[in-house]
């Protein structure tokens, strides 16, 4: 297939998609809506680019970049975690190609990197501090690793992590921050013990409202007193069994740039509450005033507002629970598929502290949508697998779309949902090209 530059193709599309359509495909304005659908020449100028036709481009939104179009930059490489995509260098940002996920538990090497400062360099575990204070707390305490490990059960879980601002690419106009595609997201297994075993040993006052975290980060500045990110979670949150304070990820060490030698991991939640480099924790009687905390950072307006709006930081509220969301880890997009054969396709879905009941699939862009089986969780606030096949009727471009619906019924959007000024919680259906031949 060819390909456009990425982000020249994105940013037009930003600006105006019914614009951009008529630019590159060249369809004529006719007056039809967001929503109309590509036609006559424009199909044919996006048919050839594509070098084959689209059965069903009568379903076609208008504005759609085309999957084909949307996929892989050469990546720029990072030694330890080949095949990820860095977004950034200073902090290290780096994403997960989708194909890479494809495990149903993430390997060490394929887990996404989100740093909003410098990791500590000269790492000890052994003299390695956890302290746990805070004016919520009985008895403040400091742990060794050793500590932890001797005096609280041992927990395994498979747990999974998703930035809040994963999709932010598509919003439009274009919101700042690291523009994530759909690869901020993975679901190691995670060892250590529950942070409730260590809150309670210490002590947890009846006044106490929430968990906060610091790490030995430091801020990109070099300040010393400025801290890069210390967030945390209501304390109902902290008490669940699956928040750990865990040392390894799939039975090794946690890598470094995930928050080597032990970090906090309450799944389900924006991934920028489980604090990395852990060192201390404070049990607060109020909501934590930690940096990143508060508004505009990991949160979204309370009511829908219009694309590039100002929304003042009192009508904003902190993101909990992350919505229902899916993500095809095979194909990989862009493939080519024999006509005739079946295809199968996969991939994971999850649902922030809910489950998810159903994934459906589309090869049609929409119009019609085929049952895949879902499997039970591993564990609670792991993801979930699912998987199913499907035939095509005749050569050309197609696009597979996923889309999941969680136990309380809400399902993903076809399209990018609310704009928000940070670009979060984007968690339209995840769309792969093939190319049937
Ligand atoms: N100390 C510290 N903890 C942190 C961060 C950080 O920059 N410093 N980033 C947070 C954010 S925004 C996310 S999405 C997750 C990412 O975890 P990962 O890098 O292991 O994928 O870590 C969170 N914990
Ligand atoms: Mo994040």
């Amino acid at each position: 297939m060819k390909k456009n530059n990425k982000l020249e193709i994105n940013a037009l599309y930003r600006q105006d998609p019914l614009v951009a359509d008529r630019l590159l495909w060249g369809r004529r304005s006719n007056g039809l809506s967001r929503r109309g659908f590509l036609k006559n020449s424009g199909l044919v100028a996006m048919t050839t680019a594509l070098g084959m036709g689209i059965p069903f481009s009568r379903f076609m939104p208008a504005g759609l970049i085309p999957a084909a179009y949307a996929a892989d930059n050469a990546p720029t490489q990072i030694t330890e975690k080949s095949g990820l995509i860095v977004l950034n260098d200073r902090p290290l940002n780096a994403e997960t190609p989708a194909h890479l996920l494809d495990d149903a538990v993430t390997p060490n090497r394929y887990m996404f990197i989100r740093n909003n400062g410098l990791p500590p360099g000269n790492i000890n575990s052994e003299s390695w501090r956890l302290r746990i204070e805070g004016e919520s707390c009985e008895n403040a305490t400091s742990f060794s690793i050793a500590d932890l490990r001797s005096r609280f059960e041992e927990v395994t879980l498979e747990l999974q992590l998703e930035c809040g601002g994963n999709g932010r690419n598509e919003f439009s106009p274009a919101a700042s921050g690291n523009q994530w595609t759909t690869g901020a997201v993975g679901c190691p297994s995670f060892t250590g013990v529950r942070l409730r075993d260590v809150l309670n040993y210490c002590g947890v006052k009846r006044d106490a409202v929430y968990v906060g975290y610091f790490g030995a980060d430091s801020h990109t500045s070099g300040d010393p007193t400025r801290v890069a990110i210390s967030r945390g979670v209501p304390i109902a949150k902290a008490l669940e069994r699956e928040s750990l304070i865990a040392w390894a990820m799939n039975g090794e060490d946690i890598p470094l740039q995930n928050g080597y030698p032990l970090r906090m991991v309450c799944a389900g939640w924006p991934g920028s509450v489980s604090g990395k480099w852990l060192n201390r924790i404070v049990v607060r009687d109020r909501v934590h005033d930690g940096e990143k905390m508060t508004a505009p950072s990991y949160s979204v307006p309370i009511t829908a507002v219009a694309p590039g709006s100002r929304v003042p930081n009192a009508d904003m509220r902190t993101i909990e629970s992350m919505p229902v969301k899916s993500l095809v880890t095979f194909p990989q997009s862009g493939i080519n598929h024999e006509l005739g054969q079946r295809l199968t396709v996969r991939g994971h879905a999850w649902a922030g502290d809910n489950q998810v009941s159903s994934v459906f699939i589309s090869i049609d862009f929409g119009a019609t949508w085929l049952p895949s089986s879902v499997q039970a969780a591993s564990n609670r606030l792991a993801w979930q697998n699912w998987e199913s096949w499907v035939q095509f009727p005749e050569a050309g471009y197609y696009e597979v779309w996923a889309r999941a619906m969680d136990d309380l019924g809400r399902s993903q959007p076809m399209v990018v949902p609310g704009w928000n000024p940070r670009g979060y919680l984007n968690n339209a259906c995840h769309r792969v090209a093939v190319q049937v031949v």
